[in-house]
């Protein structure tokens, strides 16, 4: 059987969206006999999809050789899986499964910077076209929310059934069934705070308030993954401090630092995290590119050489991190908005569902409406120019 074919006949199938509810139910009651018969199957389905969708990007990127790697390593992953198809779920055979899961992870471990090598790539070696341009960053969402997606599935089987033990013991593989918000959002907050005193010895304070909507008196609480909400936060709060920093040094401004504003507010339905700055604000004009992968930017991957360097690391800039950081947010139906008034200061709002079975997982599903996208060559704007 071709790799061809074996693609072919998974991606026909439409993922299997779970909603955090059932991931903690199946975390709970589940076993991993019921988890490796839903993952042969499911994952092969999420990695096929995906690769399939690969192959309507421009054939000169799929020429590139970062992105040849990363192929590559989808269809060896995909193999590996497909070898389990019609194994008996003996303990031997879920152990083995086990470690396949560990070693695809671990395969897969650096395609976010491989692929960006690709669309740099991509960029030194001809024109870009607008049409291309677009086709990538709709790919490039899709692709690292299903990466999102499948990790997880993966984490969930190895950690609560197999020999990797979760960060803390009243977590459910990689999911706290009582994610208390406020704790993630200091953690991140004071994790930024010393990568910005490092690189500019100043950095702004927390002023932090709750509301619980819902029950005045409670602590906020949701089931959630606590890695993916820390990461939003810590992207968001770098880019709040930076801004901050760099525009009260602009300003020569000799007075305190204005400090970032946090509400986190749960109610019936959303739980919302808006976070303020007075760093300036951005202008309209750039404010549609602050969520575009961009090929100058990106993150460069690192070398021996590279993770030898010392002295103080840069605040992130508008590289990958708000673009993944909303796939993040979105995956489990939020999202992450940010306003921002020019010449002022900048609002982010992340919105989390507050319900469990509300938080279903958003994934993309590779059907005609996607290949029209990708085969609607002539982007062809119907209003006039701004600029
Ligand atoms: C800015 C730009 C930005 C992006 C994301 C979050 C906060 C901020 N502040 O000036």
């Amino acid at each position: 059987q071709s790799l061809a074919h074996i693609v072919d006949h998974y991606a026909q199938y439409p993922p299997t969206g779970l909603t955090m509810k059932r991931i903690v139910e199946f975390a709970r009651e589940g076993d991993a006999q019921q988890s490796f018969l839903f993952l042969r199957n499911e994952l092969p389905v999420r990695l096929a999809s995906m690769m399939k969708e690969m192959g309507h990007l421009p054939p000169r990127l799929l020429k590139m050789p970062s992105v040849k790697t990363v192929n590559g390593w989808y269809g060896t992953s995909l193999f590996d899986l497909h070898s389990f198809r019609h194994l008996k779920p003996t303990g031997e055979i879920i152990k083995k499964f086990t470690e396949t899961l560990q070693n695809i992870r671990r395969r897969h471990k650096s395609v976010v910077e491989t692929l960006a090598q690709g669309y740099m790539e991509f960029s030194d070696s001809g024109k870009v076209k607008e049409y291309e341009e677009s086709q990538i960053q709709y790919f490039l969402n899709r692709f690292y929310l299903s990466r999102i997606s499948i990790r997880l599935l993966m984490y969930q089987h190895t950690m609560c059934f197999g020999e990797e033990v979760p960060e803390h013991p009243s977590h459910l593989g990689f999911v706290d069934p009582n994610c208390f918000v406020e704790d993630t959002v200091k953690d991140a907050f004071e994790n930024a705070q010393f990568l910005c005193e490092g690189y500019y010895l100043v950095a702004p304070s927390l002023r932090l308030r709750t509301i619980n909507a819902t029950n005045p008196d409670e602590l906020i609480s949701i089931a959630y993954v606590p890695s993916h909400l820390y990461h939003v936060m810590f992207e968001l709060f770098k880019n709040a401090m930076r801004a901050t920093v760099e525009y009260a040094e602009s300003q020569k401004s000799s007075n305190k630092l204005p400090p970032i504003t946090v509400n986190i507010v749960k109610a019936k339905e959303d739980l919302t995290i808006h976070i303020s700055d007075r760093g300036g604000g951005i202008p309209r004009s750039k404010a549609d590119k602050i969520f575009r992968y961009m090929y100058s930017t990106a993150p460069r991957p690192v070398s021996l050489t590279d993770s030898q360097h010392s002295g103080p690391i840069p605040l992130a800039g508008f590289g990958y991190g708000l673009p993944i950081s909303r796939l993040y947010a979105r995956y489990f139906n939020g999202d992450m908005q940010i306003h921002s008034i020019d010449g002022y200061g900048t609002d982010a709002y992340v919105y989390l569902q507050a319900v469990e079975d509300q938080a279903s997982e958003w994934l993309p599903i590779c059907n005609q409406a996607a290949y029209e996208y990708y085969s609607s060559r002539k982007y062809q704007s119907d209003w006039t120019k701004k600029k």
